[in-house]
């Protein structure tokens, strides 16, 4: 397998680079994490991807997420084909987002009513919205490592330590704005009650399971800890489930976890690979949204027929026992690089949650951002672009998650697992 330096990829991004900041659309797609140049990706299909070269990949990024179900597969491809002969879009109620919020709502809930909007970053900021006039608050605290998308708000450098008031660290973010954001240590629940003892906060936003900082799981009392502080300060609870929403078990981390947040957001999976996103809670918390209440949010694509088709494609298809099976898939991977790691002897820690996994090049379990920040950046230099060159694709970051697909069969694993441990050879030899 060559890696991304053929002239046809390399003649794309040349051009790319004059269009967009970086040469692409999204930050982390430009290899920023791992060093050298991005490969043009051709088509998808199943669980592997094809470069404009002709360069096959098994795919564990999957579009970051949402492609539960693998690249291209017949239920959406069908759904979409039907769907967009009757229109792409009218900015009229239709029944396809009817069905798709009846099928969240059966498998979560604790969503009695919620919105459809585009992104994940649009759903989290309207949730904060929701939060605050709910409230009547204006301060929020999110933790250090978790992303929930690119909102002013949620713009703030990561404080190390107790609750930090942040100062912007993307410039545009105003500091009377950023200064409204605290930040505190994942699984520091002390962190979190001096925050809320000392701030009037409108909210608590949480990944119940990090997938932005690497993948970081909860300490099993600190999501519940995380409900009975914001109980006693009169804080909201919001879990950002964008990543985690069907992936960490078939109704989502309340499920796997069993802590009821006030607001939860979803995207990725609940749109199949096609741009959906959500929040919502209780009824009386989001009847205050406009045209019900005042609190405004608006979308032109929001609840777009193609985008609710392929999610309710999706949804329909991953029933709990697929949900299962792919669960055992993602444990197959990470316990075989488990192995290859203390087969070639190399400091290395993985773990999973449902279908969504992660590794660091740290044989300490990782349990927040600082101690992410601590792991061996230059081991996963190299085994990224090891993985790549024999035909694997990881997350171009170390501060990302990875992911697993119904498409993904015995055969991929074991494959992808002989590639990874010529990719762990290499490590552990230099
Ligand atoms: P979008 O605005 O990118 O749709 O969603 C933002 C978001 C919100 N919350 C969580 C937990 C998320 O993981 C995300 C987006 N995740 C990144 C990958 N870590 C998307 C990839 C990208 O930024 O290009």
């Amino acid at each position: 397998m060559t890696g991304a330096t053929d002239t046809a990829s390399r003649q794309l991004m040349s051009r790319a680079r004059e269009l967009f900041p970086g040469g692409v659309n999204s930050p982390v797609r430009a290899f920023g994490g791992v060093g050298g140049e991005p490969f043009v990706v051709e088509r998808g299909e199943g669980s592997r991807i094809w470069d404009v070269d002709g360069n096959e990949y098994i795919d564990f990024v999957l579009s970051w997420g949402p492609l539960i179900l693998g690249h291209a597969p017949r239920v959406v491809l069908d759904a979409l084909e039907d769907t967009m002969r009757r229109g792409t879009s009218f900015g009229i109620p239709t029944e396809l987002e009817v069905r798709l919020a009846e099928l969240i709502v059966d498998r979560m809930p604790h969503v009695e009513m919620l919105r459809f909007v585009s992104s994940g970053t649009e759903a989290t900021m309207s949730a904060i919205r929701v939060a605050r006039a709910v409230t009547k608050r204006d301060v929020i605290l999110k933790f250090d490592g978790c992303y929930h998308g690119h909102a002013d708000s949620f713009l703030v450098r990561a404080g190390s330590g107790v609750a930090t008031l942040g100062l912007p660290n993307s410039p545009g973010v105003p500091e009377a704005l950023a200064s409204l954001t605290l930040t505190a240590p994942f699984n520091d629940l002390a962190a979190v009650e001096r925050a809320l003892s000392q701030h009037d906060v409108a909210a608590v936003i949480v990944e119940p399971v990090i997938g932005n900082a690497g993948f970081i799981p909860p300490d099993p009392e600190f999501l519940p800890g995380l409900r009975t502080l914001t109980d006693r300060f009169g804080a909201l609870l919001i879990f950002d489930e964008v990543m985690t929403g069907f992936r960490v078990a078939y109704g989502g981390a309340r499920e796997r976890f069993g802590t009821v947040p006030d607001l939860t957001t979803l995207g990725k999976v609940i749109g199949g690979g096609l741009p959906v996103a959500a929040y919502g809670g209780r009824r009386e918390t989001m009847e205050c949204v406009a045209p019900s209440g005042p609190v405004y949010q608006a979308g032109t694509l929001s609840g777009n027929p193609l985008a609710m088709a392929a999610g309710i494609a999706t949804l329909t298809s991953l029933t709990p026992d697929l949900h299962d099976r792919i669960s055992a898939q993602t444990l197959r991977l990470v316990r075989g690089l488990v192995e290859s790691a203390a087969r070639h002897r190399v400091p290395f820690s993985a773990n999973a949650a449902g279908s969504m996994w992660g590794f660091f090049f740290r044989a300490e379990p990782v349990r927040s951002f600082s101690d992410a920040k601590t792991a061996h950046a230059e081991h996963f230099r190299r085994f990224f672009h090891a993985a790549l060159e024999l035909g694997v694709y990881l997350a171009p970051s170390p501060f990302e998650a990875a992911f697993m697909s119904a498409a993904h069969s015995n055969d991929d694993i074991a494959l992808a697992l002989e590639r990874l441990d010529e990719a762990m050879r290499r490590i552990g030899a230099s």
